[in-house]
C-alpha cells in the first residue's frame, strides 16, 4: 500500500458513530494469528502504529503517555516491589517502563499472543527489546489460566489489555479479579487497562461494581493519549494496604530523565475525576 490518501478508520467506535481517522503513508505488515488480526502501519503524524483488529494499541507518538502511567504509578506508591507481573502487554512498553525501578527484580509477563511480540520486536524493538533483559521471563499463555495457578506471589500485577471484545473479555470479569487478589502478596497492587470515563461507561461501573467488593482499595485514574477514542483511557487501581495518594513517594526512577509524561502532580491529578465521573467507582 503505498498510496499517500489511505486513511485508517478505528474500528472500535464506529458502530457507536465515531471513529478517529488517521492518514497512513504505507502497511508494514499485516498477520492474522490464532487470535486476532495484527497489523503495523506507518502513519503521516504519528510515527508507526500498531494495531489488533483494527484497534489502535499504540503509536510512536503517543505510547509513552499509556506506558508510563500504567507502571509508574504503582510502582511509586509500592516501592519495594521486587517481583512484578504483567497480563498482556506484548509490544514490550510496560516492561520497558518497570524496568526502570531497580527495586525491581522479576518481571513475568502472560501474553497470550505470541505473534504480538514477534511482530513488536520488528517493528518497535525500542519497546520489545525490554523482553531480552533477563529480569524478564515471558509466559505465551492464557492470563485467565496463569493467574489461577499463581497464589501469594506479586507484589505487583498490572493488565495491559486489549478491550474487552475477543481474546481480552475474561479479563474484565469478577473471577478474574478475584484470581489476581489470590495471587498478589499481602501488601499488592493491582492495575489494569480500564478504557475511557467519556466513551465506556458501562465498562467502568460493571468493574467497580465487584473491584470493591474484593479490594479494600480501589480507585480510578486516567492518562491523555490522543490516538484512543476520545483521548483518554483510565486504569483501575486495586490495593490491599497501599494507598496511591497518601502512600506516593519519589523513587529515583522519577529523577530519570527520559519520562516525558509522568511527574509527581501528574500523579496526585489522575486520581482526580470530573465531576460527572466520580460516581463511576460506586
Ligand atoms: N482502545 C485501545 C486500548 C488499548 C490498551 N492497550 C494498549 C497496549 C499498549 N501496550
Amino acid at each position: 500500500m503505498n498510496n499517500k490518501e489511505i486513511w485508517i478508520e478505528e474500528k472500535l467506535e464506529i458502530k457507536n458513530g465515531r471513529a478517529l481517522k488517521v492518514r497512513i503513508t504505507k502497511s508494514l505488515e499485516k498477520i492474522k494469528s490464532e487470535f486476532q488480526e495484527i497489523e503495523v502501519v506507518e502513519s503521516q503524524s504519528f510515527g508507526k502504529i500498531l494495531l489488533i483488529d483494527g484497534v489502535i494499541m499504540l503509536t510512536e507518538a503517543d505510547e509513552f503517555c499509556y506506558h508510563e502511567m500504567i507502571a509508574h504509578v504503582p510502582l511509586c506508591v509500592h516501592t519495594e516491589a521486587q517481583k512484578v507481573l504483567v497480563i498482556g502487554g506484548g509490544d514490550g512498553g510496560t516492561v520497558r517502563e518497570i524496568l526502570k525501578h531497580d527495586n525491581v527484580k522479576e518481571v513475568d509477563v502472560c501474553e497470550i499472543d505470541e505473534k504480538v511480540i514477534e511482530i513488536s520486536k520488528r517493528h518497535f524493538p525500542y519497546l520489545a527489546n525490554s523482553f531480552d533483559d533477563p529480569k524478564v521471563k515471558i509466559y505465551c499463555e492464557d492470563g485467565n489460566k496463569f493467574i489461577k495457578a499463581h497464589k501469594d506471589e506479586y507484589d505487583i500485577i498490572i493488565v495491559d489489555s486489549s478491550d474487552p471484545i475477543g481474546p481480552a473479555e475474561v479479563l474484565f470479569r469478577r473471577e478474574f479479579y478475584e484470581a489476581m487478589f489470590q495471587a498478589l502478596k499481602d501488601d499488592g497492587i493491582v492495575v489494569t487497562q480500564a478504557e475511557s470515563f467519556f466513551y465506556h461507561s458501562k465498562i467502568i461501573k460493571s468493574l467497580f461494581s465487584f473491584i470493591r467488593d474484593i479490594y479494600p482499595i480501589s480507585e480510578y485514574y486516567y492518562t491523555l493519549v490522543p490516538t484512543y477514542p476520545s483521548g483518554i483511557i483510565g486504569f483501575t487501581f486495586c490495593s490491599t494496604k497501599y494507598h496511591p495518594i497518601d502512600d506516593f513517594k519519589e523513587t529515583e526512577a522519577l529523577k530519570l530523565d527520559d519520562l516525558k509524561y509522568y511527574n509527581k502532580d501528574i500523579h496526585k491529578a489522575a486520581f482526580n475525576l470530573p465531576t460527572f465521573a466520580q460516581g463511576y467507582k460506586y
